[in-house]
């Protein structure tokens, strides 16, 4: 699947892109049973609510299942990746974030670059974080929150925050979100179970926890240019993947082909 001219321009006037439906039900279905293969595991890469010990984020999918291991090959995430920058990337994190119903916690106003580039050593923002939705996401279940156009401020002060909650983060300073704010309009990322969202590594964006009776459930691949790789490996390797190997598209109906 490739981007047309005006989704480009979208993407480089917004920061973001959000494709609805661009999963069917039945590949949502096999994705959701995946998933629930991986909660079950005995995992480190599952990482807990810090409150209620239920999965935030279930790390390193595509080294755990099959069916991960063909998503992050996917034409329809890969194809638009490679448009934007370029034909050699490899899968730096592969993982569902999932804010449970009534314990899901928040995400901080962040840059995903700021942990990119302090933690991992990338030099530049280049990395794209590519989402699909597994659950149906809306204004009441913890939606992520884009303020539209604000990567053009570039790489902006964080700090590392350890301690809101059991994933530590570098923060945008609130200062600097309000800044943002003034002209920048936010925009809460909703759709359907199935639709996607691409968006870049300066995009400052965060979410609330979900305090609904919903879960909201989102798969999460970022792809790094590899000549924009890491320089440093001081993390574990679910939280940046050290295998540089450029990831290659599979067919159309990948995800619903049986089991090798
Ligand atoms: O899952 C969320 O609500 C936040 C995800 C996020 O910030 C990210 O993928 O960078």
């Amino acid at each position: 699947m490739k981007l047309s001219e005006e989704r480009l321009e979208e993407f480089h006037e917004n920061g973001f892109l959000v494709i609805p439906d661009l999963f069917s039900a039945d590949e949502v279905a096999e994705l959701r049973r995946a998933m629930q293969r991986a909660f079950e595991q005995d995992d480190p890469a599952n990482v807990r609510e810090k409150k209620s010990g239920v999965v935030r984020t279930a790390m390193g999918l595509h080294l755990r299942d099959e069916v991960f291991a063909r998503l992050i090959r996917h034409p329809r995430l890969v194809e638009p990746a490679k448009q934007l920058r370029g034909e050699e990337l490899y899968a730096q994190q592969v993982k569902i974030n999932v804010k449970a119903a009534f314990e899901g916690e928040q995400w901080q106003w962040h840059q995903d670059f700021a942990t990119h580039h302090q933690d991992d050593g990338v030099p530049e923002p280049l990395a794209l974080n590519l989402h699909i939705f597994l659950d149906d996401v809306t204004e009441f279940n913890g939606p992520l929150y884009f303020f539209r156009g604000s990567h053009k401020f570039g790489s902006v002060a964080t700090w590392h925050d350890t301690v809101s909650t059991s994933f530590a983060l570098w923060v945008v300073e609130e200062e600097k979100v309000k800044e943002i704010a003034e002209t920048c309009p936010l925009v809460a990322a909703t759709g359907r179970a199935g639709t996607a969202l691409i968006f870049g590594d300066c995009l400052v964006h965060g979410s609330p926890p979900n305090m609904s009776p919903w879960n909201r459930s989102i798969f999460s691949l970022i792809l790094n240019p590899v000549e924009n790789a890491y320089t440093k490996d001081d993390r574990k390797d679910h939280f940046h993947h050290r295998d540089l190997t450029p990831v290659q598209a599979l067919a159309d109906d990948c995800l619903l082909q049986p089991a090798s």
